[in-house]
């Protein structure tokens, strides 16, 4: 696919990325809603896979929830050992204003590790009204934002006019 082309569906950004064999990755994954976080954590490992990553190159750690998600990424980022950190997580919408604090919170809180650290830290955070819309992009007719989301940090550590 052709980088001006119009992707429908951002999955397919995963066929076509350079190698990262010399770069080190933390992901982090909410484990609240895990049935569809490990989905999201196997499309990402499988996307960093097809770009040579190595298995002692990835570290995965795992947090309560997304809330969680800023918090555990600032202090990986502070090791000053990786070259993007992956964040993964799903919200789903309750019957409270839950999900707004959550949602704005994570989202917010990601951007701000990123900035403050100059890393690539990637929001890769399923922010759904329903379980249905959360399978249906963990794999499912929307493809898996967790390939989406390692593509996203494969595209940002390689790219050389920002490194
Ligand atoms: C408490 C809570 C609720 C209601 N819903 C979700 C959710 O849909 N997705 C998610 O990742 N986490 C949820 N959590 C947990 C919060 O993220 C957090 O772990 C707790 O508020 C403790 O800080």
């Amino acid at each position: 696919m052709k980088s001006n082309e119009k992707k429908t569906n951002l999955s397919d950004i995963g066929l076509d990325l350079p190698s990262v064999e010399n770069f080190k990755f933390g992901i982090v994954v909410s484990e609240w809603n895990n049935n569809i976080t490990n989905s999201l954590l196997n499309g990402a490992l499988e996307t960093l896979y097809n770009c040579k990553s190595k298995e002692n190159n990835i570290d995965v750690i795992f947090v309560p929830g997304s809330f969680e998600l800023p918090q555990a990424a600032e202090l990986l980022a502070r090791k000053n050992i990786y070259d993007a950190i992956i964040c993964l997580g799903c919200i789903i919408q309750g019957e409270t204003r839950h999900f707004e604090f959550i949602s704005t919170a994570v989202a917010n809180g990601i951007m701000k590790v990123s900035i403050k650290n100059g890393l690539p830290v990637v929001f890769g955070v399923l922010t759904t009204n329903n379980m249905e819309q959360a399978i249906d992009r963990s794999g499912g007719k929307h493809g898996n934002k967790g390939i989406e989301a390692a593509a996203t940090a494969v595209k940002m550590v390689t790219n050389e006019k920002i490194n």
